[in-house]
């Protein structure tokens, strides 16, 4: 955790109201295999990351709340009986949006400050937004004693995500941000919300992101398209979610769905079957299985389910290409961000340098290397 953004909130919010806040820290994710299967019932293999979102937080009396994101230089004041989603791509609607979800619960809130900052590079396919929801999540549940399990918060945040932002997103980032434990990741299967923790300690091998610097917007309909098609080829199968069917029944309905939405099917049950395969690998530490897994996660999120863009597909290739990464994919939701790389230990800065030249001779501009370090998730900060 970045000891700097924790300063950075609590110095503002103290010239800015004059009293001690509640400090809360809430990372962004990783994910080390199954891509877009969080919302299809699936597994997916997240972590929580030492970058993400300080929050400072206390009760207001002024008869108004107020928040102020740092990084955009933007504060609003505004009325908790008057919440309202603004237009797509306001920051305010990831607070708004926890408030309101909330209140839909019947709990009470009353007003607040919140004065917030992050270090997760905007567009990384890190889960900033996750990582803000919860962090505001956290705090009103600190701050009004409202009683809700860190089960509740995240879901809390999902419905904000959904009803304020317009992203029909799964659950992973709100579980990883909020769940994470230090120095591991979490095998979580989406539908019983339970998560097996693997200590991550590759010996050899470490991961690694590099990001594209190409920013992806989520609300971009593509992402709550693949959802809508993949739950109604759920429905045409007659099974509750794609993570109940199998190849041989998705080969049934063939002629009655389009090419391309029978490969997004058909990515989504290979995907799920390929998260479970890592855990195994894992488990036997059979690294060499688990990197070509990762690889085949990222031919399937380009070829098939068409998450992928240039940038990361050339990423991937001089991964391939290297030698020495023995597994690489893109990240998150897709279509830019990161791609995260299983790399031998101390070769990082060669694949620096064997990427750094020729990504920006291709694309005009640089790409970026990050180090990650796992991390708890959500929680107060003393
Ligand atoms: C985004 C979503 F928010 C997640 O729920 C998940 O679907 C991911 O894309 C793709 O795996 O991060």
């Amino acid at each position: 955790m970045n000891e700097q953004l924790i300063k950075d909130v609590k110095d503002i919010y103290i010239e800015e109201f004059g009293e001690d806040p509640i400090l809360i820290f809430s990372p962004g994710r990783i994910n080390i295999i199954g891509e877009h299967t969080d919302y299809n019932d699936g597994f997916v293999f997240p972590a929580a990351v030492d970058k993400g979102i300080a929050a400072a937080i206390q009760k207001s009396d002024s008869g108004v709340s107020t928040a102020y994101a740092l990084d955009m230089h933007s504060k609003v004041e505004f009325e908790l009986d008057k919440l309202k989603p603004l237009k797509e791509g306001s920051w305010e609607n990831y607070v708004f949006g926890v408030i309101a979800e909330i209140q839909n619960r019947n709990k009470v809130v009353g007003n607040f400050n919140i004065v917030f900052k992050g270090d997760i590079p905007g567009g990384a396919g890190m889960s900033s937004s996750a990582a803000l929801e919860n962090s505001v999540v956290y705090g009103l549940n600190e701050l009004f004693k409202l009683g809700l399990t860190k089960e509740e918060m995240i879901f809390i945040s999902q419905k904000a995500e959904h009803n304020y932002v317009g992203v029909n997103c799964g659950i992973m980032d709100q579980y990883a941000s909020m769940f994470g434990i230090k120095d591991h990741a979490l095998l979580l299967d989406c539908r019983t919300i339970k998560a097996k923790p693997f200590k991550i300690d590759f010996e050899n091998h470490e991961l690694l992101l590099i990001n594209t610097n190409v920013k992806h917007s989520l609300s971009d309909s593509a992402y709550n398209d693949r959802r809508s098609a993949c739950e109604n080829i759920a429905k045409m199968l007659k099974v509750t979610a794609l993570r109940d069917a199998t190849e041989d029944d998705l080969a049934t309905i063939k002629n009655e769905v389009t090419p391309e939405n029978y490969q997004k099917a058909l990515y989504v049950i290979q995907e799920n079957n390929r998260a479970r395969q890592a855990s195994k690998a894992m488990e036997e530490g059979d690294l060499d299985k688990l990197g070509s897994l990762i690889y085949g996660s990222h031919e399937g999120l380009s070829k098939q389910y068409n998450v992928s863009c240039e940038e990361l597909d050339f990423l991937v290739e001089k991964a391939q290409e290297s030698g020495y990464v023995i597994g690489a994919r893109m990240m998150g939701g897709g279509f830019g961000g990161c791609t995260i790389n299983l790399i031998e230990k101390g070769k990082a800065k060669d694949f620096e340098n064997l990427v750094s030249r020729p990504y920006r001779d291709t694309f005009g501009k640089d790409c970026s290397v990050y180090s990650v370090a796992l991390s708890d998730g959500t929680h107060v900060v003393n």
